[in-house]
């Protein structure tokens, strides 16, 4: 104690030393620049094929997200939060998980998730609204995604908290967007898992934009990870649009969890390229100007670069993984369809455990309706 306060006890003139701290400068964590060169002293070490599978997820994932906009504009699936930009970012942070390890993500994560094992044809389900969708796969401890902004990431630190005191050495990893820096819960969960020294990744996928919110309007600091490290949480700024150094954000912050070393803040810098949800039309508040320098920093075009270099894929070869991933996809869609029927007779089903009498009486008169109308 007495050390601390010497520092602030005023020099000899009387004076108190009034400089304000300076939060000082996070340096971004980049393996993979933009031109596809590999820092050699941060390569994570990634055999040949595990390279090939790392790009063939993330082609996946841009080929999910395009197959699922196609469909949401001819009516057939419902609302949901595109992955374009971001597939770096999704398919880094669980790429090292296990199964038993947890994931608790927001709603734009679907690239994860189809890393995480769901088949794509129940993410489909999920997203036009049949329960079939909703269930994680057998054995993967995955929570369901978020919509209200940053209520999950308090219960995922909750659950950290359970592991560590069952001596347990799995990693819990929640993911939300720069817009749930702006709900106090964040904080109030980095600050107990930093207390508890909880087994917990937070990733935070900055993507520059909380609706038509610009990260500007939002916060005045130059770096998000700057939050973690006043709650005394390591802190790790990395390129969200280098999927090695994705990985090796991961893999030294689960490392920490795994081994008693406490709870880790990831910001990953990243951009969104399309629309906030199919809800959205971004036309009205960003220029497409703005997302020219993203474009030119695309996660995917950089892989393939590295990848080339390396001699590991020609242009040839990258046609083919993208129109294999095209096909992959189409197969689910072609699964989903065969499930995807409407059920009108089931709209008062899964909401309570024992529904309520004013529900009861509505349901009865719906029913009776859709009897008049022969309808099944
Ligand atoms: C508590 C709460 N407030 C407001 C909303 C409406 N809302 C939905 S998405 C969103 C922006 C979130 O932005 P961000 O956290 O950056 O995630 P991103 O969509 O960029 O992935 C808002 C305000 C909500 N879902 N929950
Ligand atoms: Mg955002």
């Amino acid at each position: 104690m007495a050390d601390s306060l010497s520092e602030t006890t005023p020099d000899e003139s009387g004076r108190m030393d009034t400089t304000p701290i300076d939060l000082g400068h996070i340096e971004v964590l980049q393996v993979l620049d933009e031109q596809g060169h590999v820092d050699e002293s941060r390569d994570p070490g990634l055999s040949d094929a595990e390279l090939l599978a790392v790009h063939r997820a993330m082609v996946l994932t841009r080929a999910f997200d395009s197959r699922m906009l196609t469909m949401q504009r001819q009516g057939e699936m419902g609302t949901f939060a595109p992955n374009l930009g971001q597939e770096a970012c999704m398919v880094g942070q669980v790429w090292e998980l296990t199964k038993q390890d947890w994931f608790s993500p927001s709603y734009r994560s679907f690239g994860a998730q189809i890393q995480r094992g769901w088949p794509m044809e129940r993410l489909f389900l999920l997203w036009a609204g049949y329960h079939e969708g909703f269930p994680p796969p057998e054995g993967v401890n995955d929570m369901p995604f978020s919509i209200v902004i940053g209520s999950h990431v308090l219960p995922a630190v909750g659950i950290a908290m359970g592991i560590r005191r069952r001596k347990d050495n799995h990693a819990v990893v929640v993911n939300f967007g720069d817009g749930a820096m702006s709900q106090g819960a964040v904080s109030e969960a980095m600050n107990f898992a930093m207390v508890d020294q909880a087994p917990v990744v937070f990733v935070c996928e900055n993507n520059g934009w909380a609706i038509s919110t610009p990260s500007k309007l939002q916060f005045a600091t130059e770096h998000l990870a700057g939050r973690g490290t006043g709650f005394g949480l390591p802190s790790i700024r990395v390129d969200g649009n280098d999927i090695l150094g994705m990985i090796v954000a991961m893999r030294e912050a689960t490392r920490r969890a795994r081994e008693g070393e406490g709870p880790t803040f990831v910001e990953a810098l990243t951009y969104r390229l399309s629309l906030h949800t199919t809800a959205d039309d971004p036309k009205v508040y960003r220029d497409d100007s703005d997302m020219e320098p993203w474009q030119d920093r695309c996660p995917l075009a950089r892989m393939e670069k590295f990848l080339q270099r390396r001699g590991l894929l020609t242009s040839e070869a990258a046609a083919a993984v993208t129109a294999e991933c095209e096909a992959e996809v189409l197969e689910a869609r072609e699964k989903f369809r065969k499930i995807a029927k409407a059920r009108p007779r089931e709209v008062f089903n899964h909401l309570y455990r024992s529904t309520p009498a004013e529900l009861d009486a509505q349901r009865e008169e719906y029913l009776r309706r859709l009897d008049r109308k022969g309808v099944d």
